[in-house]
């Protein structure tokens, strides 16, 4: 049985072309994508493409666009088997992260990916990564696709969305998952990991989709000789609802007095405190030493092993939901969509 697999073009270097006339980079008509990728014939899908307006570099994006993102998905996703998200590499984390959350019962695949070399480049790596994408997108085993959640494709390794980072600006592998191992490796053939994929239940609910995200998150990344004015005025911000806190190590911070009471006076305002750690791999546990200790006694809430950007757009879509004080950090507290490991 054939796929149907909507692409939809975001925009980033992926989508850019030498012009033959001035030599210069100009976006590329994904459109035109069978002229461009006879071979694309070839795989077992039907391709329709779809461009969002305007195109724009991934250091623009807002949570408005992730919303428009949702949206499209939405309405297309009785029409599709899945879909792919052409998308800049530079925020192509937070956006892939934060769909994660906003698309409930999600039960087909929505894979992302781009490139670090345009397209239209000879030495580009965005052809691979999109023709493996739509073949990850169109995968199924039985009736049933092989990867029904949201994840990011990229240099060979497909991974889960919420679990990844930005790592090289150079490297053709510029995405990182690590502390969940891929969902699939990519060689002569694809290798799925079949025990890491998220599967949906039996009969899933229909398609939901969260249109509200919170604003009032900060992140706070922690470094030797931050001082106490600087910390406080970060506190004060205007209309602050909750605060990643990039810690050292397993999840420590300065047991300084100053430090615990500013973050003690924030808890007590109600702002929530996700502690994660500023180091790639690894996770935040707090009880290891006295300094994860004294935080924890002031309130903050175990971030495990998050990334910043799951951290940050859980966040959003959880106090997007508007639910009570309890509720929230209900949530905040256990896995939705696999972000971390308890
Ligand atoms: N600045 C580009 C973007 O994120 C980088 C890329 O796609 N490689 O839109």
């Amino acid at each position: 049985m054939r796929s149907s697999i909507l692409i939809i073009y975001t925009g980033g270097t992926i989508g850019m072309k030498t012009d033959a006339a001035t030599g210069a980079l100009v976006p590329f008509d994904f459109s035109g994508i069978y002229d461009e990728f006879p071979s694309l014939k070839r795989l077992n899908v039907d391709i329709d493409v779809h461009t969002v307006s305007p195109v724009i570099d991934s250091s623009n994006v807002e949570p408005a666009n992730w919303v428009a993102l949702a949206r499209l998905i939405r309405d297309n996703y009785a029409r599709y088997d899945g879909f792919v998200v052409l998308h800049g590499t530079d925020t192509m984390s937070y956006t892939a992260s934060a769909l994660s959350f906003m698309l409930e019962n999600l039960a087909k695949p929505v894979v992302f990916t781009g490139s670090q070399i345009p397209i239209g480049v000879l030495r580009t790596d965005g052809r691979e990564n999109l023709i493996t994408a739509i073949e990850i997108a169109g995968a199924r085993i039985g009736d049933r696709p092989e990867v029904p959640e949201v994840s990011l494709y990229f240099q060979n390794r497909l991974f889960r969305a919420n679990r990844t980072t930005k790592r090289s600006a150079e490297a053709l592998s510029a995405f990182r998952s690590y502390n969940y191992p891929p969902l699939a490796e990519v060689g002569v053939n694809i290798a799925y990991n079949l025990p890491a994929i998220l599967q949906p239940e039996e009969s899933p609910a229909e398609l939901r989709i969260a249109t509200k995200l919170s604003g009032g998150i900060e992140l706070i990344k922690l470094f030797p000789g931050m001082g106490e004015e600087i910390l406080r005025a970060m506190f004060s911000a205007p209309g602050l609802r909750a605060v990643v806190l990039e810690t050292f190590g397993a999840g420590n911070a300065p047991t300084s007095e100053w430090f615990i009471r500013v973050i003690e006076e924030a808890v007590a305002r109600g702002i929530i405190l996700l502690n994660i750690t500023q180091c790639g791999g690894g996770r935040v546990s707090m009880e290891l030493y006295e300094t994860g200790l004294k935080l924890q006694k002031t309130g903050v809430l175990c971030g495990y092993d998050m990334t910043t950007e799951a951290a940050v757009t859980k966040l959003m879509y959880v106090l997007g939901l508007g639910l009570p004080d309890d509720e929230t950090r209900m949530l905040l507290r256990k896995p939705l969509r696999g972000e971390f490991t308890a």
